[in-house]
């Protein structure tokens, strides 16, 4: 039986897609490095070393350990000033509607995500004291595929991970889930992933499992 929901954070609640996309291009540009949407697409619920390693790929010199913890730290210090544009108006739609109903039904819910920036995140959009439990990309060092951070949250919420869902909206996301022994909703891109147990068009659809 289900008795907790975790939430990923970044494409499930809100979508940052867009501002990191914006902070990793002024990186990209001031190196000279290719970067475009399609690239951008596959660092979704990546974490932002294994993000930047991604963008390196189509670098044409290597970087030290060093360098690269220098490009990450600006990457983010502009991705948090673009964060301050977010409002409770970005919330994702069907997620305020969800989170009353399952809480209603006495459902825990929590928030289970890569990104170092969700308290900031969840509070610029007015829903830092919305969630039971959070766990996020400071809780742990292996981020999603690796199902750490959705054990953690488990943990935190004291409830068995069979006991748990997921909701994710990318390949990594729903991989971390399984490999947690979880149940797998897919939203968004996530559908297109064979080890999810539901596929939901509408976040609201996933209510009927409740
Ligand atoms: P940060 P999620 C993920 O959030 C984002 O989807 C991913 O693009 C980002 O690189 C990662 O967080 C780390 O974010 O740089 O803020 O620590 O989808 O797991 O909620
Ligand atoms: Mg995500």
């Amino acid at each position: 039986m289900i008795q907790a929901v975790i939430f990923d954070l970044d494409g499930v609640i809100v979508s940052t897609d867009e501002l990191h996309y914006k902070a990793w291009k002024y990186i990209a540009d001031q190196e000279g490095i290719y970067f475009d949407h399609v690239i951008n697409h596959r660092l979704r619920g990546v974490s932002r070393m294994d993000s930047l390693n991604i963008i390196l790929e189509k670098a044409s010199k290597p970087y030290t350990e060093e360098e690269k913890l220098k490009l990450a730290t600006i990457k983010n210090d502009y991705y948090v000033t673009l964060l301050a544009s977010l409002t409770p108006k970005d919330i994702l739609e069907d997620v305020n509607l969800v989170i009353d109903t399952l809480k209603q039904k006495g459902i825990k819910i929590a928030i289970g995500s890569s990104s170092k920036n969700t308290k900031k995140i969840l509070k610029q959009i007015g829903l830092d004291q919305t969630f039971d439990e959070i766990a996020d990309g400071n809780d742990v060092t292996r981020s999603k595929p690796e199902p750490d951070v959705f054990l953690k949250a488990a943990k935190k919420l004291g409830i068995d991970p069979e006991n748990c869902a997921v909701v994710e909206d990318a390949e990594a996301g729903i991989l971390a889930a399984k490999q947690a022994k979880m149940t797998a909703i897919a939203v968004s891109d996530a559908r297109k992933s064979h080890l999810a147990d539901y596929r939901f068009e509408q976040l609201r659809k996933m209510l009927a499992l409740f």
